[in-house]
């Protein structure tokens, strides 16, 4: 169809013609970004690695979908300072601002150390705190639970099972806060690289410091002097003082060459220099503390290696383990000489003795073993460990000492966490993923079987125990923004009481927590 050039239609074709080149100039980057700095910036930096609000990278927002992402640009995040933006911005442009923080950035992320001690605070030095608690309780049975519905963590009495307190957490913890020997200091440790020191006596932070932008997890020395930082982004373990958590060092996770840092020393067990080209540096799967060692042990992701790492005249000295696998999670025997890896295919289990460096067994663990959440007992006189699957619903029992697949249980589902105490007859099981997520299994530690399946809250995913120091109580999470921690009787198996919480995940028992006790994460 011709339009005759009329005057209603060549205005129409005029504002048409505006609207298609607003339109045109809106979607372009450059207009995006400025939505971003105009609205999102101060919150979030304008370099989107955060400030008092999360960083707003791919890596960082993979565990949001984008759906979530528009819901909270559109609605707020409750009881946090992220309002609602449904008034000042148009469909268009919320999609549009989605976009953009799903996208890497062009330049590449830095998180450099001036950086890191430019993050550090201490608004409370240790030696300004009172040494004695300001509440009554066993201090050696608090739990702390961390509530990812609304980033806090309640204290709670694990004698009584009531809270202590309540505050506020950075963004997103993850992973397992880690206690100080003596139990008075926890470190929690955020997806954004942020690390806490909070005194439990007090109630109060003690220190802060950022080691990355994309942090998997932290781990506290067996004497509590020193904090390491594993992290996703850069490809870095990041070594602090535990006192203020102050830097004292940054750990390339990379090839031994003249960039390394001066101060850190390579101790090559297998080789000196056979890494391929190609392998740069590397993420880190995780780093966990090995106090028979006095050592922090950790793998990497992309190079198949696993480092020891000591910390000698406060330089860290790194040993170097090749692995016959790129590892990903990972778990140790009681005396922490061997490292039981999952390979990232999924696939398998390999078992590295930590003296020699030496890959001496390979499980066939196929279903992708969650193996951070192993956890051993002694079975018919001989040590076992147990592990749940990441994709399938199995549990595998396994002999420490021949490293023989000695039972393999079947679950309703994958799960996640397994938990259990010395004192109890039981582990539990969750069943995560999929359509039985409401329910988890007990087992017996035994007979090898499920002994009962509970589903406490039908409709609602039930994961993640923890049991009190004497293995007689044990808390479940109810994960739910409406959820609740249930207190059970570890014996009769019978709820005690439920204490609402908002999608409480991770629960940690100072005991069990500071004496390695064998039926819970390390
Ligand atoms: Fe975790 C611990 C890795 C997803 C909740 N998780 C850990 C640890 C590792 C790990 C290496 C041990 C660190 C420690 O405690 O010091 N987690 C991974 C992953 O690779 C994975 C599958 C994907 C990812 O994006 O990181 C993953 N984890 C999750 C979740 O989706 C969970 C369920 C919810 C969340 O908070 O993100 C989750 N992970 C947890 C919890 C712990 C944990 C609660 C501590 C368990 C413990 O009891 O010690």
């Amino acid at each position: 169809m011709i339009l005759k050039p009329t005057f209603a239609n060549t205005a129409f074709l005029v504002l048409l013609g505006m609207a298609t080149a607003l339109q045109a100039s809106n979607s372009e980057p450059g207009a995006t970004e400025s939505l971003y700095q105009q609205h999102c910036a101060s919150c979030h930096g304008s370099d989107r690695l955060g400030v008092t609000g999360p960083a707003l990278l791919p890596e960082n927002l993979s565990r949001l979908s984008r759906e979530d992402a528009e819901n909270v640009i559109r609605n707020g995040r409750a009881a946090t300072q992220m309002s609602g933006y449904e008034k000042a911005l148009s469909d268009d442009e919320i999609t549009r601002l989605v976009d953009f923080i799903y996208t890497k950035p062009e330049d590449d992320l830095e998180w450099s150390q001036e950086a890191i001690t430019a993050s550090h605070r201490v608004p409370n030095p240790v030696d300004t705190l009172d040494p004695f608690p300001i509440y009554v309780a066993d201090l050696m049975n608090l739990f702390l639970v961390v509530e990812k519905g609304d980033h806090h963590v309640t204290l709670l009495d694990g004698d009584r099972m009531e809270p202590i307190t309540r505050f506020p957490t950075r963004f997103a913890l993850h992973g397992g806060p880690k206690y100080s020997p003596d139990g008075r200091f926890v470190y929690f440790g955020s997806r954004d690289g942020w690390i806490t020191k909070y005194d439990l006596y007090n109630l109060k932070v003690v220190a802060e410091i950022r080691a990355g932008i994309n942090m998997r997890n932290i781990a506290v020395s067996a004497d509590g002097e020193h904090v390491l930082a594993a992290n996703y982004l850069p490809h870095t373990m990041v070594l602090f003082d535990a006192e203020d958590l102050s830097l004292m060092e940054v750990i390339p996770a990379a090839r031994p060459d003249e960039n390394q840092s001066a101060k850190t020393s390579w101790h090559s067990l297998e080789y000196q220099d056979a890494v391929p080209k190609a392998m740069e540096s590397s993420r880190v799967s995780a780093v966990y503390t090995a106090p028979p060692r006095d050592s922090f042990i950790a793998a990497l992701k992309d190079i198949p290696e696993a480092w020891e790492i000591r910390v000698v005249d406060g330089e860290a000295e790194v040993r170097r383990m090749k692995t016959e696998t790129h590892l990903d999670d990972f778990f140790f025997d009681q005396d922490y000489q061997h490292l039981i890896g999952a390979a990232r295919n999924g696939e398998n289990g390999h078992v590295i003795d930590l003296d020699t460096g030496k890959t001496i067994a390979t499980l066939p663990l196929p279903g992708m073993p969650h193996l951070g959440s192993g956890i051993t007992w002694e079975y018919e006189g001989r040590r076992v460990m147990a592990t749940p699957h990441f994709r399938t619903g199995a549990v595998s029992i396994i002999d420490m000492e021949n490293w023989e697949v000695l039972k393999t249980l079947e679950t309703d589902g994958p799960g996640f966490f397994m938990r259990s105490h010395e004192n109890s007859r039981y582990a539990w099981v969750d069943v995560f993923f999929g359509p039985n997520s409401d329910k988890v299994h007990v087992i017996d530690k035994q007979t090898l079987e499920i002994e009962k399946t509970l589903q406490p809250e039908p409709g609602k995913t039930s994961a993640h125990v923890e049991f009190d120091r004497y293995g007689e109580k044990l808390l479940l999470s109810i994960w739910d923004d409406d959820g609740a921690v249930i207190v059970y009787d570890a014996d009769t198996l019978e709820e005690l009481k439920r204490i609402p919480m908002k999608k409480p995940s991770g629960k940690y028992n100072v005991w069990n927590k500071t004496q390695y006790e064998e039926g819970t994460s390390h």
